[in-house]
């Protein structure tokens, strides 16, 4: 992830650029430290600069570090995007334009944090064209990946500029696999650069899989939960080749009890403790279905910067910082 490039004093490249010609530009530029400690020679060089003829104005070139604070009163709870290091990556990238579908138990796209994101919505579960949600995971999960940032409402979403496409394919808690895979086959034909998939269950399916390599080849970045089982069974459609799994970790970036663990898993992102957009407010939830829309946060602002959904999700697995040895799974696993 960017950060925050803040400059070191130079104060040796001051001198290199000691001579300045006549032509040169009214106002000549001189890489000066931090506030209040600036060297004897740098001010020297400063000043002598400042003699030569042609040259109106010396500034010290201050380092300052990434500086976006978002003007939402939540984003101080909000240790995720805090902790994953959002606030340097938001100076590089706002993920303007860039399109992530919550395929979940819809979105109430009213709330006043979302009102505007959602571009396009379809329910696959009653047949229509309103993906009203009517049991909160799906407007929770928007609001971390996308909510409206910088508004001095609520919170902020990893991805400030990305606009939402919603398939709803959960009724309450359940969501069938024939209408998970319409969703995400519907979010690929609708220009989804990533797609959210908080859901998860242990039984393979051909259909999912199919829908999933579907998107993918159509270049969206799909990412999924790795499921809140607390062991290591293999969950899908995480565990498909073409998906980025994620596992959550808490405040102090150790594995949530619940989080499921194994090789397949790729990442692991911030699912306990999440605030975000609720219908009707906010509130606080914790799953590998918070920690999820983080990681498609994180693939909205790389697909800003053009990047494919194979260099994507390169970027994402190989920059992520090994929290430790892999997990091992638990010789006798927990009763589900
Ligand atoms: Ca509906
Ligand atoms: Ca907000």
């Amino acid at each position: 992830m960017p950060r925050g490039r803040g400059r070191r004093r130079r104060a040796t490249k001051v001198e290199a650029e000691g001579e300045i010609p006549p032509s040169a530009p009214r106002s000549s530029r001189c890489r000066g430290g931090r506030r209040g400690q600036l060297p004897e020679d740098v001010r020297r060089a400063k000043e002598k600069i400042e003699e030569e003829p042609g040259v109106a104005a010396v500034e010290y070139d201050h380092a300052r570090e990434a500086s976006y604070t978002p003007a939402d009163p939540g984003f101080p709870e909000q240790w995720g995007l805090k902790k994953t290091g959002f606030r340097s990556a938001w100076d590089a990238a706002r993920g303007e334009g860039v399109r992530i579908a919550v395929v979940d138990s819809g979105v109430a796209a009213g709330h006043p944090d979302l009102a505007g994101k959602v571009v396009a919505q379809r329910d696959f579960v009653n047949g229509d064209g309103t993906a009203d949600d009517d049991f909160g995971h799906g407007t929770h999960v928007a609001g971390i990946a996308a909510a409206r940032t910088g508004n001095g409402t609520g919170v902020a979403g990893g991805c400030p500029g990305c606009e939402l496409l919603v398939a709803k394919t959960m009724q309450g808690r359940i969501g069938y696999d024939s209408d998970v895979a319409q969703g995400i086959i519907w979010a690929a034909d609708n220009g989804a650069d990533v797609i959210n998939l908080s859901l998860t269950g242990p039984a393979p399916s051909g259909v999912l899989e199919r829908a999933v390599d579907y998107a993918w080849d159509k270049g969206s970045v799909v990412v999924a939960a790795a499921g809140n089982s607390g062991d290591g069974t293999v969950q899908y459609p995480g565990a498909y080749s073409n998906v980025i799994a994620v596992a959550a970790v808490d405040r102090s970036e150790n594995r949530a009890s619940f989080s499921t663990m194994g090789g397949w898993v790729d990442v692991a992102a911030p699912g306990v403790g999440v605030l975000s957009t609720l219908p009707g407010g906010y509130g606080y939830m914790n799953g590998t279905s918070m920690a999820t829309p983080h990681v498609a946060a994180l693939a909205g602002l790389l697909a800003e910067e053009g990047l494919s959904n194979q260099q994507i999700k390169h970027r994402i697995v190989s920059n992520t910082a090994d929290l430790g040895p892999p997990a091992e799974t638990p010789s006798s696993a927990p009763a589900a």
